[in-house]
């Protein structure tokens, strides 16, 4: 059981303030495993399918022009509980309520730009549907990961 997978990207304020070092660092320091990465430009397609539960709502715009500002890295992390515990990691939704120790209380201010998404462990099953929607299969490397017999019993 630590093979579960989800869905993570920093965002395009994380990506200009030169994060994706320091975000990556945090999840590889867990013990997680990357099992996909790439660098890239959500169009506007993508970006309401990714956000298509928020349709509607009055931050719903600005959200799609964010996200399709500039360039994000997409990943996949895979491990024991993945889902929620890079939520676990990243905080609260609003960086201004996420405990300082988090990516977005450390590393944000302002709701908007939050600096990370994470899928929603919440949300049953966001995580192999967000996984999808960003990732050919191909794209996602099988690999043993040595150092997993001192991350888990
Ligand atoms: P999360 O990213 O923590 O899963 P969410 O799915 O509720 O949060 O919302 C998606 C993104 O939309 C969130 O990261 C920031 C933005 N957002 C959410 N609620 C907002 C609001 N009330 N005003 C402005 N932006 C908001
Ligand atoms: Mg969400």
């Amino acid at each position: 059981h630590h093979d579960e997978r989800t869905f993570v990207m920093v965002k395009p304020d994380g990506v200009q303030r030169g994060l994706i070092g320091e975000i990556v660092s945090r999840f590889e320091d867990r013990g997680l495993k990357m099992v996909g990465g790439k660098f890239m430009q959500i169009d506007e397609e993508l970006a309401h399918e990714h956000y298509g539960e928020h349709e509607g709502k009055p931050f719903f715009d600005g959200l799609v022009d964010f996200i399709t500002s500039g360039p994000v890295f997409a990943m996949v992390w895979e491990g024991a509980d993945a889902t929620r515990q890079v939520r676990q990691m990243m905080g609260e939704t609003d960086p201004a309520e996420s405990a300082p120790g988090t990516i977005r209380g450390d590393f944000g201010l302002d709701l908007g730009q939050n600096v990370i998404h994470g899928s929603d462990h919440a949300d049953e099953g966001a995580n192999e549907r967000e996984i999808e929607l960003f990732f050919d299969d191909e794209e996602l490397v099988d690999w043993d990961q040595t150092n997993a017999v001192w991350v888990y019993e």
